[in-house]
């Protein structure tokens, strides 16, 4: 399938690719780097689909000069990826570990030796597991910690980084890390899990500051949203339609944009001066969108106010989500009514999808669908533009194909294949498509 690129977006629209630290680099005893409650949760039997763990994945770590070079290829005005923690302070607090630092340095530099805007995220799910031990981010302590491991950060390299996204998705790291349990830390509190919402965004909000302390670039949060789709005209699907809503789309949201926590959603640990500190101003929001969800009223013994059904009619990827392009210009135009002038400017800091990519046998791997989906919601957020919505910028998960969480290796994300076994990188058909998307032909 070829597409040709989509005209039209604004002079000077960001095009990137993402990743994150766990999912790519590998190198997981490197350098005095501490484990991390994924690697503690990876290495527990039965949590990993295909029994895998982020030791090696991509060994980005050793390979990143390749894949800059790769990015490179690509033609993208800038790259996502994510600092890990604990190869920047191994035990959450204490001594800061120089040499982790001195990777993402010579990352940084090489990118821009490229002409790539290097754009850091400082958590993406790898709390240092000695964070863990005394609470993780049911502790209020943590916050305080990231807001330091933010500091420390920003000075090594905040003269060189172009934007600063402090949290990845906290809504996921929530419901799947400490409601129902399939991410690390593992835990299935359900909504006795809300402290660790709160005590995620107290910690983004003391790390803007720590940041504009050391670095001028601006500064995001990159959100999970998904539109919900209204399954059954009950006044109970309504209400469970509302609070669904409420839980993925406005928990974190609404006090980042300053209006305070959503009608029944308090996590009860607030304390005078928080709901301030979490709406300091934000440059830029980050939107990771993959799918709308479909929701309707629970059953009546069920422990949550809400039943979520799989959306019929659309097709799918690999890992069985439907293909909802739309879906993007809906959740844009949603905000925009929402917020209104509190909305900073967007950029969607995620979107894309797994398919079972194989090489033929010429070594060549095809990825029409892809292409497809791709093409899909880039029309999608051109109509949004179109529509008015301040969007500023694009970036493809992923880069390369990476461990994916509890699917393991199962799941191949990227515009580049990688051979696990032999770490071999194979641009896709989609890499190339996307170079053309991106204006270099
Ligand atoms: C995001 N869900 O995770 C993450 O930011 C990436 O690290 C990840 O690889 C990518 O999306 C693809 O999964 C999500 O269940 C994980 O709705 C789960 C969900 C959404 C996003």
């Amino acid at each position: 399938m070829t597409t040709a690129p989509i005209p039209g977006f604004p002079a000077g629209f960001r095009w990137g690719v993402s990743t994150s630290a766990y999912q790519i680099e590998g190198g997981a005893t490197a350098d005095g780097r501490g484990p991390s409650i994924w690697d503690t949760f990876a290495h527990t039997p039965g949590r990993i689909i295909d029994g895998s763990t982020g030791d090696v994945a991509c060994d980005h770590y050793h390979r990143h000069r390749e894949d800059v070079a790769l990015l490179a290829g690509l033609g993208v005005s800038a790259y996502r990826f994510s600092i890990a923690w604990p190869r920047v302070r191994p035990g959450g607090t204490g001594p800061v570990n120089a040499a982790g630092l001195d990777f993402y340095d010579r990352l940084i530099d090489d990118l821009l030796a490229a002409g790539i805007d290097p754009v850091a995220t400082l958590f993406h799910w790898d709390l240092p597991q000695p964070l863990q031990d005394v609470g993780g981010w049911l502790n209020r302590d943590t916050a305080a910690h990231f807001a330091e491991y933010a500091d420390v950060t920003a000075a090594r390299l905040g003269d060189r980084v172009k934007l600063w996204i402090t949290l990845n998705e906290p809504f996921i790291h929530l419901s799947l890390g400490h409601g129902t349990g399939e991410h690390a830390p593992g835990q299935t509190l359900l909504f006795d899990s809300f402290p660790a919402a709160h005590h995620q965004l107290l910690g983004h909000g003391l790390a803007v500051s720590a940041l504009r302390a050391h670095s001028t670039a601006p500064v995001a949060i990159a959100n999970n949203y998904s539109p919900v789709v209204r399954h059954g005209d009950t006044d109970a699907d309504h209400a469970a339609a509302a609070a669904y809503d409420a839980l993925h789309n406005h928990l974190f949201t609404d006090p980042l944009l300053g209006r305070g926590y959503p009608d029944g959603f308090d996590p009860g640990v607030v304390r005078d001066g928080d709901l301030a500190v979490i709406a300091a101003p934000l440059d830029v929001l980050g939107v990771n969108y993959y799918n709308p969800t479909g929701v309707r009223a629970p059953e009546e013994d069920s422990p949550l106010p809400f039943e979520l059904v799989p959306l019929e009619g659309y097709p799918r990827t690999a890992f069985d989500w439907p293909v909802v392009p739309d879906g993007l210009r809906t959740l844009l135009v949603g905000l925009r009514d929402r917020y209104g002038d509190a909305l900073p400017p967007i950029q969607i800091t995620e979107g894309g999808c797994a398919f079972d990519d194989v090489p033929d046998a010429d070594g060549l791997v095809h990825d029409p669908d892809r292409i497809g989906y791709l093409d899909g919601h880039l029309r999608a957020l051109r109509a949004a533009i179109d529509e008015g919505v301040d969007v500023t910028g694009y970036f493809v998960w992923s880069l390369l194909d990476n461990w994916e969480w509890a699917e393991g290796f199962t799941k191949r994300f990227g515009l580049v294949h990688v051979d696990f076994a032999t770490g071999t990188r194979t641009p896709k058909s989609s890499y190339a498509w996307y170079r053309a998307q991106v204006g270099r032909g």
